[in-house]
């Protein structure tokens, strides 16, 4: 591939190129990874910045529905909007997107949204980096908005909380008075609560679900980089298209307010260190998985076991010799 051609057409908005491009970073292949680097470095000196939304949910809960609505919305501004999905079960669904590309039938048709459904053969491990990497070749094509999707199991919510500038909750109404089950841990990665399906015979519900997520969010500890108000709970209809101006009122709200207190760039700063230190704990795990690496250490293990040599020792051994790995 050449590289100073694709970062070309990747800057010109070469939709084409920027799918190659994700699907390059999405490889396991080494040779791939190391084109998508150089890629990225390429593209670099562009510093474009898009607004990255994360925005998780249940299954069912609307969130295609909603992408589809709000992302019409923020086209209609004449905003461009890449749409990502982080799906842990996309190995067996084949793609969270795809399978309900008949919800987002007017996005995937508008030439100012990119969609990308989530890779079906999914290594848990890669996802994080292939999902950073496709979130910054987006905004390389000019994206100003940038949608992660993710349904809310597993890790994948903190996964996508610390690769997003906002992160968003998409809730249904709850039937009794009952809290959801959402884990007080997502709530505090939350920058905004959206009770979707604030409509018809829902809308009581959906207006008590709200109040008691207001009344929560009230509860948690007051974090820096909230202005007054936030975090937020607030009603939204994606099928009804209701609200979907207000959420995004407060969207920008609060990204010019961390812009201007410089906790955007902040926290942009604090993902990038993460996701460093994260990258070389997986390099090295990688490197200890190796044919060479795992015998040695099946070796050594023999020798603690009998007591020939102390454990700290035959650690020290292995990891010495990761270096030339
Ligand atoms: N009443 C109502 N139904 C909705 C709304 N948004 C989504 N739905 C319905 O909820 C179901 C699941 O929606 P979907 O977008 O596929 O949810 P996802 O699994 O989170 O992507 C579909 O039948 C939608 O039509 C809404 O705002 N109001
Ligand atoms: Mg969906």
């Amino acid at each position: 591939m050449d590289i100073a051609a694709t970062a070309e057409k990747i800057a010109n908005g070469d939709r084409r190129a920027l799918a190659r491009a994700i699907t390059l970073a999405e490889s396991g292949r080494a040779d791939h990874r190391a084109q998508a680097t150089a890629l990225l470095e390429t593209l670099k000196p562009l510093e474009r910045q898009a607004v990255r939304i994360g925005l998780s949910g249940t299954p069912g809960v609307g969130k295609s529905t909603f992408i589809e609505a709000f992302g019409c919305l923020l086209t209609g501004k004449g905003l461009k909007v890449a749409v990502l999905a982080v799906d842990p079960s996309s190995a067996r669904s084949g793609g969270s997107i795809l399978g309900d590309k008949t919800r987002m039938e007017r996005l995937s048709r508008d030439l100012n949204a990119f969609i990308r459904p989530s890779p079906s053969q999914s290594q848990l491990g890669g996802v994080a980096r292939r999902t950073r990497e496709a979130i910054e070749l987006c905004e390389a094509a000019g994206f100003d908005v940038v949608l992660i999707e993710t349904v809310g199991v597993g890790q994948s919510e903190t996964m996508v909380a610390e690769m997003s500038d906002l992160f968003v909750l998409l809730l249904a109404p709850a039937g009794g008075d009952e809290l959801q089950g959402v884990k007080r841990g997502i709530m505090e990665m939350a920058d905004l609560i959206l009770v979707n399906k604030a409509d018809g015979d829902l809308k009581p519900a959906a207006t008590r679900t709200c109040a008691d997520y207001m009344g929560a969010l009230k509860l948690l500890r007051k974090r820096p980089q909230d202005p007054e108000g936030f975090p937020k709970a607030m009603m939204v209809s994606a099928l009804a298209e209701e609200g979907l101006e207000a959420a995004w009122d407060e969207m920008r709200g609060l990204v010019n307010w961390r812009r201007e207190t410089g906790f955007f760039d902040k926290a942009r700063a604090d993902q990038s260190r993460f996701w460093f230190g994260e990258e070389v704990r997986q390099g090295l795990l990688r490197r200890l998985e190796s044919a060479e690496a795992k015998a040695a250490v099946e070796a050594l293990a023999e020798k603690v076991a009998a007591g020939e040599i102390s454990a700290s020792r035959a650690a020290e051994m292995v990891l010495k010799n990761l270096d030339g790995v």
